[in-house]
């Protein structure tokens, strides 16, 4: 027995594959979003296209504190080896203390970019923040070098391709906890005083990875930074923070790509069946070390 896919990226290719061999997983949302899953693109074609479209990308991260040292240079050297390998890419890299940024050897057409930050002193708005200051790069910098921005989480490693099939205008991650669960089971935000407020949705979103065209993460960013700054006048915050409004913009504007939890896999989950290819990893926490202080 086999099945057909036909890939709806827009390069027309189809796969045959064997059952036997592939997990079942949903690949296409209601919408007529492709999900992305190991065995769907083929990777030699997405790359030309891309080279041939002079495709550029923007990835900002954010090391504030004592996640700097523990994540930064991990992060950045393991995406040196996986990272739209063979397109131009420049790291934002925004943190409190520049001149602790590690010195990393990048391949040619691959910059980075040093941005200094506030260390806000709660966590949560060191985490919310980010929406503002991607938003102010986009406007003063990155819209006119770039055509796609990625956003990350600094607390994790690549291990495997995260390439070229993953840029689309507006892209969004499966969260690696939640992509099997029914929506009951989705921790949006509940209460109808917050902003980032459902009912119910299509997915849960994973805030640690976004992106697209530049456009649209301008204009994701800048709802959410609305979402919560009217949360703060009303002096409510979101269950999950900016995940929780990254998940209500998402809901409103669906995306038109998404990413499996290949791109983004907790080596802690049990059950990895349907994960082929782990493309990048959560780096481990240590809560006792990170969150005091
Ligand atoms: C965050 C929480 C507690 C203590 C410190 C920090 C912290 C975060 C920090 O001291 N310095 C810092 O640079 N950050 C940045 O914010 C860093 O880039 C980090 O990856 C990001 C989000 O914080 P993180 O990774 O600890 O949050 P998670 O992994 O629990 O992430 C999800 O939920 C967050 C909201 O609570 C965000 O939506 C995040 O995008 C989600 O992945
Ligand atoms: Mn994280």
């Amino acid at each position: 027995l086999s099945i057909v896919c036909v890939c709806v990226g827009g390069c027309g290719c189809v796969y045959v594959q064997s059952m036997s061999l592939i997990p079942l997983v949903q690949t296409i949302t209601s919408w007529k979003a492709p999900i992305i899953w190991e065995g769907m693109f083929d990777s030699i074609l997405y790359d030309q296209r891309h080279a041939d479209k002079n495709s550029s990308v923007a990835l900002t991260v954010f090391a504030v504190g004592r996640y700097l040292d523990a994540y930064l240079k991990t992060f950045l050297t393991s995406a040196e080896q996986h990272f739209m390998l063979g397109l131009p890419v420049t790291y934002y890299v925004f943190t409190d203390s520049p001149e602790k940024v590690p010195n990393i050897t990048l391949a040619s057409q691959r910059n980075i970019k040093i941005v200094q930050v506030e260390k806000h002193t709660r966590w949560q708005d060191i985490s919310m923040m980010r929406m503002r200051t991607i938003s102010e790069t986009i406007e003063s910098e990155i819209r006119h070098k770039f055509r796609y921005v990625f956003c990350f989480d600094v607390d994790q490693e690549f291990k495997g391709r995260f390439g070229s099939e993953a840029l689309g205008d507006s892209v969004a991650l499966l969260h690696a906890h939640y992509y099997k669960l029914p929506k009951a089971r989705f921790t949006y935000d509940r209460n109808p005083k917050s902003k980032a407020f459902m009912e119910t949705g299509d997915f849960y979103y994973h805030a640690a990875i976004f992106g697209g065209l530049w456009q649209n993460v301008k204009h994701l960013v800048d709802a959410c930074y609305l979402g919560i700054i009217e949360d703060k006048l009303n002096n409510v915050e979101a269950l999950w923070h900016d995940e929780s409004h990254l998940n209500k913009y998402f809901w409103i504007h669906k995306p038109s790509r998404l990413l499996s939890p290949e791109y983004c896999w907790d080596q802690s989950i049990w059950d990895k069946r349907d994960i082929l290819v782990t493309r990048l990893v959560w780096a481990p926490k240590h809560y006792e070390t990170l969150r005091s202080g």
